[in-house]
């Protein structure tokens, strides 16, 4: 059994769940809230030094980022790949994992989604200027993901890849302000992939218990 540390508020979280569910992996998530006051306990930046989740266990086998929790998954297990075959389609995926981390996460998560929808939840005022600052790079990104994506039925074509588990997340949450869905309107490959990857088995399983927590 697979133990994965983190919560089911987090996009990375749920990344790694997604590939577990894909892959038909039994697994038990093991909370750690990393937003509770004072930050994570001790005992788990012994897994995770830098104080970010998720983690996972395998037996002895301890393992922490989530590129790499990812490929560990796919190349560890029996299932369905989730990666693909030639060296050209693996850097494509490879490619929009890493624009992900580099450029969605912050931007699209932090930058939109959090200022939009977590924020006023409470009655706080979005930030503006933050969201209209975040908003040209949110353009790129969309822009960049559209232009890598297939025409479907996943991000890269016929079967899912860990591409489509590290983008459904962010791009999810995205979706819910408005300027997400604003922006997706110039992105129909992606839109139409994330509305059909939303009733995708492995993505409602994941559904966080409260979904507009936090990130
Ligand atoms: N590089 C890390 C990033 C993971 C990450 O940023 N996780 C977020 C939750 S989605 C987190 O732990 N945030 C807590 C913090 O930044 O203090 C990975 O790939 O696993």
């Amino acid at each position: 059994m697979i133990d994965l540390f983190g919560a089911d508020y987090s996009v990375y979280v749920r990344s790694a769940r997604l590939a577990l569910e894909e892959k038909g992996v039994a697994y038990a998530l093991r909370p750690v809230d990393v937003f509770a006051a004072g930050g994570p306990p001790e005992s788990y930046l012994a897994l995770q030094p830098f104080g970010k989740i998720p983690a996972l266990k395998d037996g002895d086998f301890a393992l922490y980022e989530t590129q790499a929790i990812l490929r560990y998954v796919d190349e560890a297990f029996d299932g369905p790949a989730l990666q693909p075959e030639t060296a050209k389609a693996r850097a494509r995926m490879n490619q929009c994992l890493a624009i992900l981390d580099n450029y969605a996460y912050r931007t699209l998560v932090w930058g939109i989604y959090v200022e939009r929808i977590v924020k006023t939840q409470d009655g706080r005022p979005a930030d503006e200027v933050a969201i209209a600052s975040a908003l040209g790079l949110a353009r790129t990104v969309v822009s960049a993901l559209e232009a890598l994506a297939a025409p479907g039925p996943f991000l890269l074509g016929e079967r899912p890849t860990l591409a489509d588990c590290h983008a459904a997340p962010m791009l999810s949450l995205f979706e819910q302000a408005e300027e997400g869905q604003m922006v997706l309107k110039s992105a129909p490959k992606l839109a139409t992939w994330l509305e059909a990857f939303r009733t995708r088995q492995s993505f409602q399983k994941t559904e966080p218990a409260i979904s507009e927590t936090s990130e």
